[in-house]
């Protein structure tokens, strides 16, 4: 057996670097690979569509791994169990309309499934900037390592271009800060602003997640707690049946948004 370092290196920066090129015109840029970037990348490759995720973590998940306060499980909600149940993710049932799964089977499938369907998933690139065309549409990423920004080093981004971008960073929403702060754009929301996310109300929130997934400014849609985050909702804690409906919304809205051109 013959083991070169050179072939390995060349085959990790060249399989690397077509996978990025074949990303610098997408159909869908998503921000985050929590659970609601995930679900919505898979649903959208499912059907085709050149998607990819940028995640400035080392790992894909966000806040699924913890569950709630470092206890591993989740739990989701009877329309939460039915795409639990066609991801291939088991559940035990708790009490009526409860059912508690593993949080690292809800990871670890979801991020397969997705790169399964065709999503790219990019870890450590940090989104640090939108692209504005056509006067006030959001067109595009601005990338860099995370490790540059962790680091305090001055070096300049590169940019993609995609039809629709969808911020999934959760409570922090950083792609409609972005917006609000560097383009003085005004979002659809009843301020104009980001309202901000409410104290815990699981029952609001789960219910609201999905009406607050939807186009926020021209070519930026918001799913997961970035989305009861901008619209002003209460967050709910580790049940995560509406991470996961959010995230089909999402896809849902993106594929209506990208059929009318
Ligand atoms: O926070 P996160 O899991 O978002 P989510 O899909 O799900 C929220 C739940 O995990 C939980 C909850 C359930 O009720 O409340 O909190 O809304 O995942 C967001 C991901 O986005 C990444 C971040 O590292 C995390 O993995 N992220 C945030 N900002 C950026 C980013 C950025 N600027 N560039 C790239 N990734």
């Amino acid at each position: 057996m013959v083991t070169d370092e050179v072939v390995i290196s060349r085959a990790i920066t060249e399989s690397y670097v077509k996978e990025l090129l074949d990303a610098m015109e997408l159909d869908v840029a998503i921000v985050g690979a929590g659970p609601s970037g995930m679900a919505a990348a898979y649903y959208l490759a499912k059907e085709g569509l050149r998607t990819a995720i940028f995640e400035k973590k080392l790992s894909v998940g966000g806040g699924i791994w913890g569950g709630g306060m470092m206890f591993n499980k989740i739990v989701v909600q009877a329309e939460g169990k039915e795409i639990l149940d066609e991801f291939g993710i088991s559940t035990s049932a708790y009490q009526e309309g409860y059912y508690v799964a593993s949080a690292v089977e809800l990871a670890s499938t979801l991020c397969s499934l997705a790169i399964k369907a065709g999503a790219r998933i990019f870890n450590l690139l940090s989104v640090e900037d939108v692209v504005i065309r056509e006067g006030d549409r959001v067109s595009g990423l601005v990338l860099n390592w995370s490790p540059v920004s962790l680091a305090n080093l001055h070096i300049d981004p590169l940019a993609l271009s995609s039809k629709l971008v969808i911020d999934a960073t959760g409570h922090d929403c950083e792609i409609c800060h972005l917006v609000t702060e560097k383009v003085g754009g005004k979002l659809r929301t009843a301020t104009g602003k980001i309202i901000g996310e409410k104290s815990m109300w699981a029952e609001i929130g789960e219910r609201e997640i999905t009406e607050n997934t939807r186009e926020v400014y021209p070519g930026l849609i918001v799913a997961g707690m970035a989305a009861s985050a901008v619209f002003g909702s209460p967050r709910m804690g580790p049940i995560f049946g509406g991470m996961l409906l959010s995230g089909k919304k999402a896809a849902q809205v993106a594929m209506e948004l990208l059929k009318q051109g």
